[in-house]
């Protein structure tokens, strides 16, 4: 790697996301340069080592589209890939395309401020140098190990056991065997690595405070004849992927669950919950904007856990209440299951609240103390806009996004893309794009391409600063607030709206339009010259 430190353009991260832009850019003959926190690529896929890790989109889609030699000579093995095939993966895209020699590893951004006069964005590590570039392009993702969410609980300092957070998890197994240990939280991430932990440990509590909604994965081994299959229809694979609501072909059943009679939702919930997966969440058109259809959905889901767990006083502590499907939708591989274990108890931490961290474990307020050998947080992360507000970020004038972001109800950006005062400065996934209510790959793979597209208009008719409109950002703003009021989601206290972080004013900065309308969206306002930006 060279000493230079000027670059045309500067990508923080290097996961999916930072990977395929630096490909992209550096194709195009623009000097790029990454830095990644981490000691290697894969971005979440490089941290998130915890037992049972997998992510919940098929393998099949959950990949990168843009080269179809790639997608023909990479095979996954099972529906849903497990973090060490998807890390395997991207080092197999990092070797192909030669991408390590512009990635600067184990160097974490502190800050990034932008130079009216010179008109380049000055990017600040944390090791104390700087360096230059005209364009900054943020590729941390909405949920990233600079932002993972370890609650202040008083006492954690004198606990004696060892302590890990799912997000940040050590490189060496963690032995389990004959120890005590606690998991905090039950999202995605705590609903994989319980049932795994709970084979190991001697004795496993988990400390509960919102019951989920989970529907069983439904993993297996790919047939190679269904692997064969994907290979062939690539091309309309690709299509379907990035036409789609959610980056995944799926069949939407397009009638209301109050339309059917009981049996008949019975039958289509069932099929559903068979198939695995997210399909649950298609079984309607209605399940995210009618409270009542949703109740359908939800009670038959409540239904499947005290039909699953034994002891009634125990699934009744599981029954979710919230909307499915409202907070992110989880899948599991007996999950629900894993509390018919004698080695396993759940703590209501809503009905007695964690107090402290003692020396030998938890003590809830009902003077109770559970005896720890180790702690797992599987309590997330500071969601969407946590990752960009853990750097300091300064647009013209010096303007603060920490300052301009710090009532939350005010974030503003233009199309999730750009934000006016932050010239030069894009985000791939950023607050307000569709982002995460998808699979992920499909929306950085339609902001990666957009960008680099900008980039090479810009350069083309030498336009030295684009920067988004302050009244096309309002207007984006409202529109994907609008969209998000018509809907049960805004009304959940989950990451997306940021009740999950205690003192983090709500918000819901996702668009909900859709991935295949908004790539159609922004690919018009491309054609328009760029419509809500300013060229200079
Ligand atoms: O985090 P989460 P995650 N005291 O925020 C609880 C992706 N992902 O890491 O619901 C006690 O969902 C919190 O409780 P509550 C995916 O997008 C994907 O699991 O806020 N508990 C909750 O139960 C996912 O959505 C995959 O009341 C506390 C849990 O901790 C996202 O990452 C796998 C607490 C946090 O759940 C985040 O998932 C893993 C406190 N002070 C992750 N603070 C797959 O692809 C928080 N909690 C499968």
């Amino acid at each position: 790697m060279s000493n230079q430190n000027t670059f045309d353009a500067v990508v923080i991260g290097a996961g999916f996301a930072g990977m395929y832009m630096l490909h992209r850019l550096r194709n195009a003959g623009f000097s790029t340069r990454v830095y990644e926190k981490g000691g290697g690529v894969g971005g979440a896929w490089y941290w998130s080592r915890y037992p049972g890790a997998r992510c919940d989109s098929e393998s099949i889609y959950y990949n990168y589209t843009f080269s179809e030699e790639i997608y023909q000579e990479w095979s996954w093995s099972s529906r849903y890939p497990e973090q060490a095939e998807i890390l395997r993966y991207l080092n197999f895209v990092a070797d192909k395309l030669d991408l390590r020699r512009d990635i600067q590893f184990d160097s974490e951004i502190a800050g990034a401020a932008y130079d009216e006069a010179n008109n380049h964005w000055r990017i600040d590590l944390k090791d104390g140098t700087s360096v230059t570039a005209k364009y900054l392009i943020t590729g941390m993702g909405c949920i990233s190990v600079n932002a993972t969410n370890i609650p202040q609980i008083k006492g954690l300092d004198s606990f004696e056991g060892a302590w890990y957070h799912t997000g940040a998890w050590p490189h060496d197994k963690v032995d389990f065997t004959g120890k005590r240990v606690g998991v905090i939280g039950t999202g995605s991430s705590g609903v994989q690595s319980i049932p795994v932990i709970a084979q190991e440990a001697e004795h496993l509590t988990v400390f509960q405070r919102t019951p989920q909604y989970s529907v069983p994965a439904g993993n297996h081994p790919y047939d190679p004849a269904f692997i064969q299959q994907a290979k062939e229809n690539f091309s309309d694979l690709r299509r379907q992927m990035h036409e789609s609501m959610g980056g995944i072909p799926v069949e939407t059943n397009n009638r209301s669950a109050l339309d059917d009679t009981t049996e008949e939702r019975e039958r289509i919930y069932e099929s559903g919950w068979g198939k695995g997966g997210f399909y649950m969440l298609n079984a309607y058109n209605d399940l995210m904007i009618n409270e009542e259809a949703n109740e359908t959905v939800s009670e038959f889901i409540r239904t499947k856990i005290r039909d699953t767990v034994q002891d009634s006083e125990v699934a009744e502590k599981l029954m979710p209440t919230y909307y499915f499907g409202t907070k992110r939708a989880i899948i599991d591989t007996h999950y629900y299951e894993t509390f018919n274990r004698d080695n396993v108890t759940l703590v209501d931490v809503r009905r007695t609240p964690i107090q402290e961290v003692t020396a030998k474990g938890i003590r809830t307020t009902d003077g109770g103390e559970h005896e720890l050998d180790i702690l797992v947080f599987a309590t997330g992360y500071d969601g969407m806009t946590g990752p960009l507000l853990k750097l300091d970020l300064r647009g013209k004038g010096n303007v603060s996004l920490r300052e301009k972001w710090a009532d939350g109800a005010d974030v503003k950006t233009y199309l999730g893309i750009a934000m006016a005062d932050f010239p030069n400065m894009f985000m791939i996934t950023g607050p307000q794009s569709p982002s995460v209510l998808g699979n992920v790959p499909v929306a950085i793979e339609q902001h990666v391409e957009w960008i680099s597209n900008c980039i090479q208009h810009l350069h083309d008719h030498g336009v030295e600063t684009i920067e988004a409109q302050a009244d096309a950002q309002a207007q984006w703003s409202s529109h994907c607030r609008e969209l998000a009021d018509h809907t049960l989601y805004s009304k959940a206290d989950s990451w997306y709206t940021g009740a999950n972080i205690e003192g983090k004013p709500r918000g819901f900065n996702i668009y909900l339009g859709g991935y295949g309308p908004y790539n159609q969206k922004i690919t018009d306002i491309a054609a328009k010259g760029y419509e809500g930006f300013s060229l200079k």
